[in-house]
């Protein structure tokens, strides 16, 4: 089954940066997932521009960057030119009062535009913007942190999401307390990747290129 697999480096060894991003390449990461975070919108900090910098830097694989802060208009440009063309950026749409502004800098700029949606967020609440962003990040714990345990409602969510991504043009994608037997479960169904932080794939006594090649050969059911 094919999906893709990003790595949330909020979660990464920060004590050799360099080596975890070239671990997680060579282990067959499709991207690289930047948490960015305002102590604001979140309440956390985790990464920042510079954090984004280094990482983009040290790979060419494509950036996905989830910014968790509040007004993302006033500070997008900051993200935008240390992103290169293809990159991925989320905002959260709650955090703008004119988030399709700020969707238009992304697409301008020849990023890939994205909205994430926190558990607590209906689909009808976002659904104009559906048409015009080409991914959703469905948030599956609150946003701020690693580690939280997963929100079983948000499932129907995802289900409601599904039947929509066609007419409307968008893939789905996972955030938050990904397992292997949640991507057993939604791969199937269409969600596109999932972001993998301590649930899977960091802290482990285990090689990522090992982590990955197990997620990558999970069997399915028929
Ligand atoms: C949460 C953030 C996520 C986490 C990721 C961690 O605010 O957006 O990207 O870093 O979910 O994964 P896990 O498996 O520790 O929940
Ligand atoms: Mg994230």
């Amino acid at each position: 089954m094919d999906f893709e697999l990003m790595a949330s480096m909020m979660c990464a060894n920060y004590g050799n940066l360099e080596k975890e991003v070239h671990d997680l390449e060579k282990g067959g990461i499709d991207s690289f997932h930047i948490d960015i975070m305002d102590g604001r919108y979140v309440p956390n900090y985790a990464m920042s521009l510079n954090d984004l910098k280094f990482i983009a830097k040290a790979t060419r694989k494509p950036m996905d960057v989830h910014l968790m802060i509040e007004h993302p208009n006033t500070h997008i440009r900051l993200f935008l030119d240390n992103l290169r063309e293809g990159d991925t950026v989320y905002i959260h749409p709650e955090a703008e009062y004119h988030p399709s502004t700020t969707l238009q800098a992304i697409i301008d700029k020849g990023m890939i535009p994205g909205i994430a949606i926190n558990p607590g967020t209906s689909v009808e609440t976002v659904m104009e913007m559906l048409r015009i962003v080409k991914k959703i990040l469905v948030m599956s714990v609150n946003p701020g942190n690693a580690g939280q345990m997963y929100l079983p409602y948000v499932g129907r969510k995802i289900d409601k999401l599904l039947e929509l991504k066609e007419e409307m043009g968008f893939d789905l994608y996972w955030d938050g307390a990904c397992s292997a037997k949640r991507i057993q479960e939604f791969a199937p169904k269409g969600v596109k990747g999932f972001v993998l932080g301590t649930t899977l794939l960091f802290g482990k006594d285990k090689p990522y290129a090992e982590t990955l090649k197990d997620i990558r050969t999970l069997k399915f059911e028929d």
